[in-house]
Formats: structure tokens, C-alpha cells, sequence
């Protein structure tokens, strides 16, 4: 079968013949109906050096997968060939308090994981390719009515990674409250629908591009704002002076982490979810009191179940783009200059 593998740390993938996959004890093989291209990749591609990550090329890129039960190693039970699945994507050990609980993007004992801290796509074969070998059944959770593979894969982790950022700011967002998404890529935009799907809150939209801004008004946002030296003013104007409740920061640049603490509440949650590599200052009056500053790393598995939830009822619907495998790296190249208005998924 054909895969887009990453063969070398700060180079780019390339399209290869490798042999399919067979399941061992406790695995399955799914037959991928959808790959979703993940900004993070590109720093995968592009900016990582040898030893950034606890692993490694070569593998098989795609952490965003979706698609048919094809074969079940030995010892598994309770899927049928032909169902439809989503791929959990963070695989842990299974065993210690945070797996027990589904929050294997948390795992305690990584050593015991199959790859320390990543999965299928980053670090182990994943899902550009016609065929991914899944490490434990554990890791698929049936498709809901209404949702096929393509329209679910975006959800394992464009849709899951705002959504547990936003869950466990729910608290703080009631129907007076503003919370804001800076970067309107593959996770911010859907990150604006979650926030309508699932609070009462005002969503602010903020981002340099006018096509990311028609994007974040087409998945709902009330308000957008084009990034520049005064958007944090511009959001304590439009919250009497108080600033925003939540920021959900999908970029995480110098100038993003800045903006988030100049615009975010006192009390309230910046949380920074993008990869951009940015540094924010800590300091007495440097961010305002009591407001929580933390990074997430994708979200739960039963959370996953939720998004799906969201999807399948039309709640949630990441705007995609689909590329044929022979395109996938035209899909990553398009990603990287700003050319894919939501997600680019890979439909070998
Ligand atoms: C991938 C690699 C490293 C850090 C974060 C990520 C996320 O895209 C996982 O969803
Ligand atoms: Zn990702
Ligand atoms: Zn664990």
C-alpha cells in the first residue's frame, strides 16, 4: 500500500510503498476513510530537531484518522468488520489513573505507552495511508448515526483539542460572559463552533487574515477582530473595560501570548492550545490577578465521544478540503502558506 512517511527530522515526507499492516494480539487495522493534515505536522516537517520530541521518524504521518474495522488481531471482540470508527489519537499505557479515566493524552507511566507522548502519526504509523494499524482496540470509538469517516476524522483532533480547552473552561462561560479564539485555523474555527454549540457566551473571533475572519463568522463567532496593535484594547472596550472570560489562544506566538494576557479578565482562563513556540512573562502586574494561564494537549477519549456527539447531531461541523493521498503533501504545502480555509483531509 502507499504512505506519506517522514523519514528524516526538518525534511518533508514522502510517498512510499510500504507493506500493509497485520494486527497483533489486542490490535486492529482499519481501512482509513479520512487523515486530517494537522498544523503540527508542519513543525514535524519543518522546525523540530533531532531529540525536540521523546520520538521519532520514520513513520507514517496522520494523528487525525477515521474509517472502516478491516481486520482484528487476536483476543479482539465487540467490533465488526465494516464499522465505522474514529481513532482516539493519544495512546497511553492503558493502566495508570489517567488512562483508567480515558485521559490517555496524560498518561503517567509513558514508558509503558507504545510511543512515549504521541500515537498512529506521530511517532507510529498513522493515517495517510490506505491501511493504519491501530496499537489497542480500546482506541476506536464507533462512528454516531449521521457521521461517515471523512466529516469525523477533523473531529479526533481539530474538534477535540478546543473542546476539552474549552470544557474545563465552562465555569467561567455563562450567557454574560465573552470568550475569545485567536487564530481562525483547523482547531479555531472550530474551536468558535463549540463555544456556540455548547455555552451562551459571546465569541470573539480574532486573526490577521480576512478569509480566517469570514471563517470565523460562517462558524458562528458574533464578533471578529482583525489582529493588529490594538485588538486587546478593542476587546476590554467591548467587555466595559474587563476584558474577555476565556481566550483560547490556537496560534501561541510572542504576539499572541501578549495580546491573550492584555485581553484576558481578571479570574479568567487564557488557555493556549497552538504550538506556535511563543514565550509569555509571568509577573506580578505582568498578567492580570488570578487569571489561569495553561497549555492543553488534545483532550479525553470520552470527551472524543462527546465532539462525535456534536457532530453527528450537526452541532459541530469542521469546514474541510479533500485531497487524494497522491496530494497529500500539496495539502501540507497549501496548509503551510496559508492556502487551506479550515482542515485539509487526506482521503486515500
Ligand atoms: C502534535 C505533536 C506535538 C504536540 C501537539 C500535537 C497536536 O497536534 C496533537 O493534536
Ligand atoms: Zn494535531
Ligand atoms: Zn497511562
Amino acid at each position: 500500500m502507499r504512505a506519506l512517511r517522514l523519514t528524516a527530522w526538518k525534511s518533508e515526507p514522502e510517498l512510499v510503498e510500504v507493506p500493509e499492516p497485520q494486527p497483533g494480539p489486542g490490535q486492529v487495522v482499519i481501512r482509513v476513510g479520512g487523515a486530517g493534515a494537522c498544523h503540527s505536522d508542519l513543525h514535524l516537517m519543518y522546525d523540530f530537531d533531532a531529540g525536540a520530541l521523546p520520538w521519532g521518524p520514520p513513520f507514517t504521518l496522520g494523528h487525525e484518522n477515521a474509517g472502516w474495522v478491516h481486520t482484528l488481531g487476536p483476543g479482539v471482540r465487540g467490533l465488526e468488520i465494516g464499522a465505522p470508527v474514529a481513532v482516539y489519537g493519544p495512546w497511553g499505557c492503558g493502566r495508570c489513573g489517567r488512562c483508567r479515566t480515558g485521559a490517555e493524552n496524560y498518561c503517567e507511566d509513558v514508558a509503558e505507552a507504545p510511543v512515549p507522548g504521541g500515537g498512529g502519526g506521530l511517532g507510529l504509523d498513522g493515517g495517510m495511508a490506505e491501511y493504519m494499524l491501530v496499537d489497542d482496540a480500546r482506541q476506536l470509538l464507533p462512528l454516531p448515526e449521521g457521521l461517515d469517516p471523512v466529516h469525523a476524522a477533523p473531529l479526533t483532533d481539530a474538534g477535540l483539542t478546543p473542546y476539552h480547552a474549552i470544557r474545563r473552561s465552562w465555569p467561567k462561560l455563562d450567557p454574560r460572559s465573552t470568550a475569545v479564539v485567536v487564530g481562525v485555523g483547523g482547531l479555531g474555527h472550530v474551536g468558535v463552533q463549540i463555544l456556540k454549540a455548547t455555552t451562551a457566551a459571546r465569541v470573539v473571533a480574532v486573526d490577521g487574515r480576512d478569509s480566517a475572519l469570514d471563517l470565523a463568522l460562517k462558524a458562528g463567532a458574533d464578533e471578529v477582530l482583525r489582529s493588529g496593535a490594538g485588538t486587546a484594547e478593542e476587546i476590554r472596550r467591548m467587555t466595559a473595560g474587563q476584558g474577555a472570560d476565556v481566550v483560547i489562544d490556537c496560534v501561541g506566538s510572542d504576539a499572541t501570548l501578549a495580546l491573550g494576557a492584555a485581553a484576558t479578565r481578571v479570574l479568567g482562563d487564557l488557555t493556549i492550545v497552538g504550538l506556535g513556540g511563543g514565550t509569555l512573562p509571568v509577573s506580578f502586574f505582568g498578567v492580570p490577578y488570578e487569571a489561569s494561564v495553561q497549555t492543553t494537549y488534545w483532550g479525553t477519549r470520552p470527551e472524543l465521544a462527546e465532539v462525535l456527539a456534536l457532530g453527528a447531531r450537526g452541532l459541530v461541523t469542521p469546514e474541510f478540503r479533500t485531497f487524494a493521498l497522491d496530494d497529500a503533501l500539496a495539502a501540507y504545502r497549501a496548509l503551510r502558506t496559508g492556502g487551506i480555509d479550515g482542515r485539509a483531509v487526506v482521503v486515500p
